[in-house]
């Protein structure tokens, strides 16, 4: 008998153009992963909306996320690629979950920290909940492993913290799932200012590199990123700037930080910065290609987040009456 294969979900929030920060982070490790496991990869629109977004925009990234996931090389027959808002079960499952996480884990959460300082007034409820949304996304498709950056640890902290607590309160319903953290390019660090991560969201474009900037856009961000004046390629953490650029020429080349920095002994910052900006662009360029293909066929888009849909709602769908099932909400028959 065939062994069922682990659970994986994993998903990208359309609020902003994807960096390289998302590509390292989180796609080119979700394509590693699709032969070994049954993967449900997600466009987390209701995520998006937490700030404010442009319709016209959230849709049109919507689907470029879709996009960039097929164009990367995750196979949309092989895996569940879907967009979250046309699984009804997201939200439904959010709102149960709702009553069962305190205020008080919530707001420890860094990422609302940080997020709400710079909101100041229009601070969203949604926002708050968020990881509570996150944590529906996870629990409803039973995942065993989440694949994601270490800034999203402390959400899934807090999601194995409610799957617990329902479980206990009731009995076993939930898997409870793991981070799968990435050793290598866990975090990639903003290019202006290397002690916060790259984000899609920050205002200052030459923090970040975006999965569809041009080649010369890349090769003007990278060389004004910001190092330090020792003039030295180490792998250190005195070094923050270099540190991060070190990392990224590692994953995309696979030269270890050792190699890297012998490589280029005596060799100064220009040559290096040269050539991580030539490695990104060479891992882009045809990812590049393929979303302008793609998003010039929106009719095989729709079919395929049409068929993931399906498959998601169907799968998620026995979670929820479970769910409902065990607080005592009465089931309808069908
Ligand atoms: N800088 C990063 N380094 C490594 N991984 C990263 N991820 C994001 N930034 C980095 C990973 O990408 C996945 C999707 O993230 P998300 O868009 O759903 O949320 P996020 O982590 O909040 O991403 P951003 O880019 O910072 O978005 P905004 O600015 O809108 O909040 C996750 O697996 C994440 O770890």
């Amino acid at each position: 008998m065939e062994e069922k294969r682990k659970v994986i979900f994993s998903g990208i929030k359309p609020s902003g153009d994807l960096t390289l920060g998302n590509y390292i982070g989180a796609i080119k490790n979700w394509v590693k992963l699709q032969d070994e496991y049954d993967c449900y990869f997600c466009v987390v629109d209701l995520h998006a909306i937490t700030v404010r977004q442009e319709p016209k925009d959230l849709r049109q990234r919507t689907l470029e996320i879709l996009s960039i996931y097929i164009a990367s090389g995750i196979d949309p027959d092989k895996n569940t690629l879907f967009i979250q808002s046309h699984v009804p079960v997201h939200s439904e499952a959010a709102w149960l979950l709702n009553c069962y996480t305190y205020m008080g884990e919530l707001s420890r959460m860094t990422q609302y920290k940080d997020k709400s300082q710079k909101l100041g007034d229009s601070i969203s409820a949604g926002l708050f909940n968020y990881p509570v949304l996150m944590a529906a996304d996870i629990l409803i498709y039973n995942a065993d492993l989440v694949p994601v950056g270490k800034d999203q640890k402390q959400h899934l902290e807090i999601a194995r913290d409610i799957a617990e607590r329902f479980n206990n309160i009731y009995s076993p319903t939930f898997v409870i799932p793991d981070a799968y953290i990435p050793t290598e390019g866990a975090k990639i660090m903003d290019l202006q200012d290397a002690s916060k991560k790259m984000s899609k969201s920050e205002e200052n474009p030459n923090g970040y590199i975006l999965i569809m900037d041009p080649p010369e856009v890349i090769r003007k961000k990278v060389s004004r990123a910001v190092t330090d004046s020792l003039g030295i390629v180490k792998y250190s953490d005195e070094q923050p700037g270099v540190k991060n650029l070190i990392n990224i020429l590692s994953v995309l080349t696979k030269a270890s930080p050792e190699e890297i920095e012998k490589n280029y002994e005596g060799k100064g910052y220009a040559q290096f910065k040269s050539d991580v900006a030539e490695a990104i662009i060479k891992e882009l360029e045809p990812i590049q290609t393929k979303v302008k293909e793609l998003m010039a066929n929106k009719s095989y888009l729709e079919e395929i987040y049409k068929k993931g849909a399906e498959k998601a709602n169907y799968v998620s769908m026995k979670t929820l009456r479970k769910m409902q099932k065990k607080i005592g909400l009465i089931p309808i028959s069908k």
